[in-house]
């Protein structure tokens, strides 16, 4: 460790800068654990090129580079900061594979169906069978929300304190608010806002917006 950390992120993101983009929870992992890092700009066209495609063979962003380590795929890339930085994972035997789980249930069990939806809505909506499709994937959605909502019950964070878990979960959660679902889910739209109202997610968010804000 030690070394210089470079992420790569887009030069303009769909969103604007709203915080979607999975930069953001590399970035905010960075924040928790107080690491600085730069970050290399790349445009839809270059990310589909070899120097990048070295760096992340499906042609996305982000990517982590740190000395001769050259990751992708978020969670991998968060599980790697928590693991070597104190503040995202319990030192517990126990607690810490626990909140290990959670980092996989957000990018496994919890962040398909929200593609799925999200795919649905935008990319499918002019399909014939769109409508008749659409209630499916939300219902399926809601189902998996609802069980994530029951085990949250009142708890502040998934397990006793704040882990990579959570940011993880908090960052798959946040793409669906505006559909308006998240709030269908009280304590899940709390669950979110408490995880937004981090310092070092404030920053993180600061930090992509501040890249994709109009110039002048
Ligand atoms: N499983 C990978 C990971 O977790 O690292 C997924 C990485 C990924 O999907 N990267 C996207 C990408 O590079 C950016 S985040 N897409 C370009 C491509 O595939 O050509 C997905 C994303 C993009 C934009 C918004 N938005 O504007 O709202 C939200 C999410």
């Amino acid at each position: 460790m030690g070394e210089t950390i470079t992420i790569t992120a887009f030069e303009r993101s769909p969103d604007g800068g709203k915080g979607l983009a999975r930069d953001t929870r590399v970035r905010w992992a960075l924040e928790e654990v107080g690491l600085a890092y730069a970050v290399r700009l790349v445009s839809f066209r270059a990310m589909k090129e070899p120097a990048h495609l070295a760096l992340n063979p499906f042609g996305q962003i982000p990517t982590y580079e740190e000395g001769d380590l050259v990751l992708f795929e978020t969670g991998a890339i968060v599980l790697h900061i928590a693991t070597h930085h104190a503040g995202l994972l319990p030192r517990e035997a126990d607690a810490r594979p626990r909140a290990i789980a959670w980092m996989f249930a957000a990018v496994n069990t919890i962040e398909p169906p929200i593609l799925e939806f999200a795919n649905a809505k935008l990319l499918e909506a002019d399909k014939p069978w769109a409508a008749e499709r659409l209630p499916l994937v939300a219902g399926r959605l809601r189902d998996r929300l609802k069980q994530l909502a029951a085990r949250l019950g009142d708890g502040d964070w998934l397990e006793n304190g704040f882990s990579a878990g959570d940011l993880m979960m908090v960052s798959v959660l946040l793409r669906l608010r505006p559909s308006g679902i998240l709030d269908e889910f009280a304590n899940l739209a709390a669950y979110v806002a408490r995880g937004e109202a981090r310092a070092a997610y404030k920053r993180a968010f600061a930090a992509q917006l501040a890249v994709n804000k109009p110039a002048g």
